[in-house]
């Protein structure tokens, strides 16, 4: 079979590069030894239901959850491959309870924190899951990076994106020029672009929401996605349910056909004030890739994410991200 001549990752990459002749191509690097890692877990994930990977591995994480076998093999690859690429001064992961310092030697101008496997409650049932990562520019100036390099608001991302292991495997990025999004063609192992400039449809087709939190929610949250479940035509609603309970893959889903999402804060325990995903390496990226797409991301009582100061690693934030004039509307009703 001849294959089309596609536009790979790399050369998609180098092109951006060089509508800024100022970039010293640390960026570009960056990158490519992320999608290098990005390929090694989607072919251990594709090989997990063989390789007697899955199940659990016995241990928890910093949030109290237990860390599958899959967790630990993404933690473990891209913290190897990153730690020695030169190009980052720290890191930060879901899977890992303080700053990850890159080796001595190998310091380099940018920070990472990434979700390694998230949604990785599905791992066991072959639903999809995904890498999430953001990069910043270091505070510090030279050596190693510390924790504050890693506290920067979403706003001052460089780069942000995420692997969804899915039917394909997909990457989604942006480095503040729109979003991109790349299919892996595995008999190649190549990244071709196969989703240039996503736009997300400015109106939501699609509610995802874990309603089996709904009693949980603050009234002001409750009465809101009451009255986006009303019947309106004009806007289209009410809005068919999908919730798949894998952050990246909701979040494609929606990006794509239009959609909104939402994690609100919950009164049950402590722990979920905040609400439950995390804003550096959750939330804040799939915020920058949103807005690069024409949609908007905010808190449940209406701040945008893009702007909040982190003040801890593994800080939690209530979410509602997706299609503009739908969270203009949650903007408009939950904001104080
Ligand atoms: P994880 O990073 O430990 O996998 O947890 C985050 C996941 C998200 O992917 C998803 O949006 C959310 O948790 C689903 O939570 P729930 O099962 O409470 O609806
Ligand atoms: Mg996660």
């Amino acid at each position: 079979m001849r294959r089309p001549l596609g536009v790979t990752v790399h050369r998609h990459i180098v092109d951006s590069q060089r509508l800024h002749p100022e970039a010293t191509g640390d960026l570009s690097g960056l990158l490519n030894e992320l999608i290098v890692a990005g390929k090694t877990i989607s072919a251990e994930v594709n090989m997990a239901g063989l390789a007697d990977i899955l199940g659990m591995s016995g241990k928890t994480n910093i949030q109290g959850e237990e860390v599958q076998k899959l967790d630990e093999f993404a933690n473990r690859t891209i913290v190897r491959r990153m730690a020695r690429s030169g190009y980052l001064c720290v890191m930060t992961s879901e899977e890992e309870d303080t700053v990850i310092p890159v080796e001595e030697g190998y310091e380099g101008k940018y920070t990472l924190a990434f979700d390694p496997m998230d949604g990785s409650s599905n791992i066991d049932v072959n639903v999809s899951i995904g890498t999430i990562f953001a990069v910043h520019r270091r505070r510090s100036a030279t050596g190693q990076g510390d924790l504050a390099d890693l506290l920067q608001p979403g706003r001052d991302q460089v780069a942000a994106g995420y692997i969804l292991y899915g039917s394909s495997t997909m990457l989604v990025f942006t480095t503040g020029h729109g979003v991109h999004g790349f299919t892996l063609d595995p008999s190649v192992g190549e990244f071709y672009l196969s989703h240039a400039d996503i736009r997300t449809p400015e109106r939501a087709r699609y509610l995802s929401l874990n309603t089996g939190n709904r009693p949980y929610w603050q009234p002001r949250v409750r009465d809101f996605f009451d009255m986006v479940n009303e019947p309106d035509a004009d806007k289209g609603r009410p809005y068919s349910s999908r919730y798949i309970g894998s952050l990246v893959a909701d979040f494609h889903r929606n990006l794509i056909t239009g959609g909104l999402f939402a994690y609100p804060r919950d009164s049950r325990d402590a722990g979920k004030s905040h609400g439950k995903l995390r804003l550096l390496y959750e939330a804040a990226p799939l915020a920058m890739l949103i807005e690069q797409a024409g949609g908007r991301a905010i808190t449940d009582d209406g701040r945008n994410i893009l702007d909040i100061e982190p003040e801890d690693l593994h800080q939690r934030v209530p979410l509602i991200i997706g299609s503009k004039l739908d969270v203009d509307e949650a903007e408009e009703f939950l904001g104080s």
